[in-house]
């Protein structure tokens, strides 16, 4: 065999395998029982990737919390030949430690069952679940790069909004469809995200949107961010906890609070806190996420609980 044919062989082979045979994503799949939409993606990426991907899609990475899904999934891992490997699932314990729910903090479909031996926790560091193509599951690192589904309500299958021209003179806020709105005062555009959601999803609803969960800089931001909260509150649904909403920062592992990006709050340019926070829940409930209370000023929020969020975009960013 000549060098090129063997050369053709070996790419063609492992294109396949990578590809799983040319198909990198099924087409969104209509689950009548669950009335929602699945869609399998065959490339492996890690949870967090996944839980991007899906947000892109204006979904959510999918987790069975019902029989219907769960039956779904696995229907479609058999047709795709992952019945003997397992898919990554969104539900997770990153912020409630042992215990998985999903993005949306709902609990798994009671038909399902632990893997033998699972969940290990192995090496103190499993907070993400696979599903194997028999409905058993296993604790895995978040780490781990596996197929996954995106899972769509059916009432935002056909969700791009118009595109809006920007006001002429004003930078045009990025993705003017996701209805910005630019401050000239810090010149950052901002969105106030009514539709509760828990920190880390709020975080990959505004990457979705082309921006960040929203960062305070200046004592004039966070007045402009209260005011922002106080003009929509009427907005806000589905919130665990009342009157803040998250914002982009985050206590890390070292104890340390900071942003998103790693600057200390006092870097970043604001490190108010209000009165008696952080407060990390009185001890009853563990608060590493960050918030700003309806009064502008900072507080310790549950990772878990779904609040209402700000996203913030820096026009020159883009
Ligand atoms: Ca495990
Ligand atoms: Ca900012
Ligand atoms: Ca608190």
């Amino acid at each position: 065999m000549s060098r090129f044919k063997l050369l053709c062989l070996v790419l063609f082979t492992g294109w396949q395998y990578a590809a799983g045979s040319r198909v990198t994503a099924t087409e969104y799949e209509y689950v009548r029982e669950a009335d929602a939409w699945l869609r399998l993606h065959i490339v492996p990426a890690a949870w967090s990737d996944a839980a991007v991907h899906c947000q892109l899609e204006d979904g959510v990475l999918a987790s069975p919390t019902s029989e219907a899904i769960a039956q779904a999934m696995l229907k479609a891992m058999e047709k795709y030949k992952l019945a003997s490997k397992s898919v990554s699932i969104g539900a997770t314990s990153l912020f409630s430690k042992g215990d998985f729910k999903s993005l949306d903090g709902e609990d798994l479909a009671d038909s399902l069952e632990w893997a033998s031996g699972e969940p290990d926790n192995a090496f103190n560091a499993e907070n993400c679940l696979a599903l194997a193509g028999a409905g058993k599951l296993a604790d895995i690192s978040c780490a781990r790069a596996l197929p996954y589904f995106c899972l769509k309500n059916v009432h935002n299958c056909s969700s791009d909004n118009e595109v809006t021209s920007p006001t002429p003179g004003q930078p045009a806020c990025g993705k003017d469809r996701y209805d910005y709105k630019w401050e000239p005062r810090t010149g950052s555009c901002y969105k106030f995200h009514g539709a509760s959601k828990p920190w880390r999803l709020a975080l990959a609803t505004c990457q979705a949107e082309g921006g960040y969960l929203a960062i305070i800089n200046s004592g004039t931001e966070s007045t402009i961010l209260k005011n922002l909260y106080n003009s929509n509150t009427d907005a806000v649904t589905g919130a665990d906890q009342p009157k803040h909403a998250l914002i982009g920062f985050r206590k890390y592992e070292d104890g340390e609070w900071a942003t998103i990006f790693g600057e200390t709050l006092a870097n970043a340019g604001f490190a108010n806190w209000d009165v008696g926070e952080p407060s990390n829940g009185s001890g009853v409930v563990n608060e590493y996420c960050g918030s700003m209370h309806i009064n502008g000023l900072l507080n310790d929020a549950s990772c878990s609980w779904k609040s209402p969020f700000i996203c913030e975009i820096t026009p020159s960013n883009f």
